[in-house]
């Protein structure tokens, strides 16, 4: 009913938008466990990836954005409904680590997207938008999947190319042929995914129509393991990494490096193809990741990696690019965070905003076309009441300090700006600022209705996984 009221209410406005032929098509693409430092725009100097360079270039490349979480669901959760995975009470990877005897039980989390939001694909739906769903889905329950209740179709999306409950590639080829994905040509032997997920996407933009506007969600299955790649990549990475002088400490897997080159050529395909298709000026451009890299190595010098509380788990390559409203070679170090995503789309499409449903989300369009450095939100916030390679946490950054709260004991304390890799720990030194932040962080909690870890009766440390340990 919610959908339906909201749907008629915007059919006006809508129909105006449209017929001014102003509406701009979105082309979102979410980069599966993408480190920091993956890209040469931000600092990448071993993977070679002109073709994301040269959009960062075209657009405004943020040095603070965020995912919402440091693992996969949740961050993919948070963009398609301007919700912090808090208040979605899904806050894990679908379907999590489960440690019956650790020191704390973990709450009783969703393992879905509720039916009852209107997600941002579903908003554009309703305003006209043709919306295609590619790649890596990961929102539904694993064993029985449902159609009708869980798939991106059952959330907004016109089409689903690849999307079924998988959080990584799990058909006979992996990466390679046979894919067994929904509605993905299996191609031959030896055909990579990101390749032929490509292919659908240019046989989506093809099939799109001049007046009505598009959004193409294309969510790579890459760079998530299993790391493999195309055999000509990994040879070129081998030979490059034989006389590289690896400064930067960075990744020279040359599987690796040749997943980054074939997502590099992906974008480059698809940027080629709204040029011929005479689209390019009227189409945002989205790129960003999900959570960070798989090892530390990828994180651009970040402390940690995917699954840790640290800014390797979380900060990420965010790219927007928006030809006439966004000026070329433009930077930003404000923070933003995959919650906002919704409402800058919607302001983009010249929609009204929907508070009611991103509710956590704000629109980053005033950053994005100059007309100010600062969003009058002042923090963001992380909540993982789950055991990863972390212990489980909160976090809140405020300005350049940031704030972790494990959940089983301990705070830790940064200066962002002094002290990017997080090595110092001044929670000792400055226990009134912690202590602010600690105030905020637990009132945020409970503004949200964020669930909470308890005490496990079954808590068994002889039984319980080895954990490494956090600085104290
Ligand atoms: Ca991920």
């Amino acid at each position: 009913m919610k959908k339906l009221l909201s749907a008629l209410l915007l059919s006006s406005i809508i129909s105006l938008t449209s017929a001014e032929g102003k509406s701009p098509n979105f082309v979102f693409l979410l980069v599966d466990d993408l480190g920091w430092g993956d890209f040469g725009c931000y600092g990448a100097e071993f993977y070679e990836t002109p073709n994301i360079d040269r959009l960062a270039s075209e657009g405004m490349q943020f040095s603070n954005g965020y995912a919402a979480c440091t693992v996969c669901s949740p961050s993919r959760a948070a963009i398609l409904s301007g919700c912090y995975p808090a208040r979605l009470h899904l806050t894990d990877w679908i379907t999590g680590h489960k440690r019956p005897f650790a020191k704390l039980a973990v709450p009783d989390w969703k393992i879905e997207l509720d039916h009852d939001r209107v997600l941002l694909p579903e908003a554009l739906k309703e305003a006209g938008y043709a919306t295609a769903f590619l790649g890596k889905w990961h929102l539904m329950p694993i064993g029985k999947p449902n159609f009708d209740e869980h798939y991106p179709t059952s959330h907004g999306f016109d089409i689903n190319i690849g999307g079924r409950e998988w959080g990584q590639p799990k058909g006979k080829g992996k990466y390679f042929s046979p894919f067994d994905m929904p509605n993905l040509d299996d191609g031959k032997e030896g055909d990579f995914l990101t390749d032929k997920l490509t292919d659908a996407a240019i046989d989506f933009l093809d099939s799109t129509k001049r007046d009505q506007p598009f959004l193409m969600y294309f969510s790579y299955y890459t760079l998530h393991g299993p790391i493999m790649s195309p055999p000509e990549l990994v040879a070129k990475y081998k030979k490059k990494a034989e006389g590289f002088d690896n400064k930067k400490n960075e990744d020279l897997n040359p599987k690796r490096a040749g997943m980054v080159e074939s997502l590099d050529n992906s974008i480059g395909r698809i940027m080629a193809k709204l040029e011929e298709l005479g689209v390019a000026e009227n189409t945002v451009v989205i790129l960003t990741g999900d959570n960070g890299g798989d090892n530390q190595k990828t994180s651009g010098g970040l402390r940690d990696f995917k699954g840790y509380s640290h800014e390797g788990g979380v900060r990420e390559p965010f790219l927007v690019k928006w030809p006439g409203k966004i000026a070329a070679e433009s930077r930003c170090d404000e923070m933003v965070i995959g919650t906002d995503f919704y409402p800058t789309m919607l302001e983009m499409a010249g929609l009204p905003l929907r508070p009611d449903e991103h509710r956590d989300g704000v629109s980053i369009l005033p950053l994005l076309t100059g007309k100010t450095k600062d969003l009058e939100r002042d923090e963001l916030y992380w909540h993982y009441p789950h055991y990863h390679r972390t212990q489980p946490y909160g976090a809140i950054r405020h300005g350049d300090m940031k704030l972790i709260e494990f959940f089983e004991g301990g705070l830790e304390l940064y200066d962002l700006k002094k002290d990017p890799k997080e090595a110092n720990n001044l929670a000792k030194k400055n226990p009134e600022k912690a202590e602010v932040l600690l105030m905020q962080l637990k009132a945020w909690r409970k503004s949200v209705d964020a669930q909470m870890m308890t005490e496990n009766p079954n808590y068994d440390p002889s039984k319980g996984k080895k954990k490494r340990k956090q600085k104290k």
